[in-house]
């Protein structure tokens, strides 16, 4: 049988964690046949650290045949040893009052921290999933606080971006999700993401002239996915835990696992493709194998993506400015 692979989860007392663990631990995120150690990591606090000794006491009934072992941490440097994976979901919200800038602050203090101890202890080649939010920039921060691993290994989550827009094209156009090939996301994951189906097609069909209706583009469905987070905050009275681990557990698998030539979203560094600078964690197609992602290359950009494409860049690069002092 294979040797277990480590995974570390931050926040994992946290609601999103209540639904990742047990879906890591069940063998759903890195195949059937494949044990894991977990490695959780929650803030100092007695509350958050007594919380999390019970998540595990609920793992520990599970009795997971592939849950090999597991701990708990309140330090990244022990957290992060030896890791293969790493799903950073614990993040500063933010709080009553608080400003946009603070909000940033306190959780670039975080992300500096926490990619600094990768840096320093997890394996070369660790695969990073930031799923906290402002999570483009918080995996930004990782990245650059963790000089010594390569920048490829920082990925931003997207997918749950990426699996409101199936679902809705899907309603629309009355087919099934499982069809629908060759949609994407760009840019970030905020309200300023850009989800495009242009190039869509269900079972070889262009899903654009399934759709017809040109205005539902930007009167429904962008502005649909796009608050979709508010959305389910108004209808649940608690931001979105299940749907995000979902994406959560989908963007590892298939960065791990491969997509088999299929297009999914992920938030990765940039490498200068279709204008976007360097280094910015943007939102991009991409397909999957062997461990590798690879960004889908030569896609028409016509000019009202561009508009969106630049928007949802220009509000990166604020983030990224507001930073900049801090790393
Ligand atoms: P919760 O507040 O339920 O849980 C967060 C947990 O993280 C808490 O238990 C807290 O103690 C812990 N934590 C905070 N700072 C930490 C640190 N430095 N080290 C370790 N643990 C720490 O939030 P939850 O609903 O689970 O959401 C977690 C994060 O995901 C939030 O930042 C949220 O905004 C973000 N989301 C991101 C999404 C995405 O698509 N990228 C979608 C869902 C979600 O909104």
């Amino acid at each position: 049988s294979k040797a277990p692979m480590k995974v570390a989860v931050t926040g994992a007392a946290g609601q999103i964690g209540y639904s990742l663990l047990f879906r890591i631990a069940s063998g759903e995120m890195l195949g059937k046949d494949q044990p894991v150690e977990l490695q959780l990591l929650e803030i100092p606090d007695e509350k958050a650290q007594k919380a999390l000794k019970g998540v595990m006491m609920e793992l520990e009934d599970c009795a997971f045949p592939l849950l090999a072992g597991m701990s708990a941490h309140s330090d990244p440097m022990t957290a992060f040893k030896d890791i293969d994976c790493a799903l950073l979901v614990g993040a500063r919200p933010r709080g009553p009052g608080m400003e946009r800038k603070d909000l940033l602050a306190a959780n670039a203090q975080i992300f500096t921290a926490q990619g600094k101890a990768l840096n320093a202890v997890a394996k070369r080649t660790v695969k990073v999933l930031v799923v906290g939010n402002p999570a483009n920039t918080n995996a930004y921060i990782a990245m650059k606080s963790a000089p010594d691993l390569p920048k490829k290994n920082f990925t931003a989550m997207l997918r749950l971006d990426h699996n409101r827009g199936l679902s809705q094209l899907a309603a629309k156009a009355g087919v099934a999700v499982a069809d629908i090939e060759t949609f994407c996301v760009w840019g970030n994951h905020s309200p300023t993401m850009y989800a495009d189906y242009r190039f869509a097609t269900v079972k070889g069909k262009s899903l654009k002239d399934m759709i017809g209706d040109e205005e539902w583009n930007r009167t429904a469905f962008l502005p649909t996915v796009g608050k979709r987070g508010a959305a389910i905050i108004e209808a649940r009275g608690l931001s979105s835990a299940a749907s995000a681990a979902n994406a959560a557990i989908d963007h590892m698998r298939d960065w791990v696992l491969g997509t088999q030539g299929k297009w999914v979203t992920m938030g990765i560094p940039s490498d200068g493709s279709y204008g976007i600078p360097v280094d910015t964690m943007f939102g991009y197609p991409v397909t999957c194998e062997g461990g590798e992602y690879k960004i889908v290359q030569g896609l028409a950009i016509d000019e009202f993506s561009q508009t969106c494409i630049n928007k949802t860049l220009a509000e990166l690069n604020e983030e990224k400015d507001g930073v900049s002092h801090l790393l």
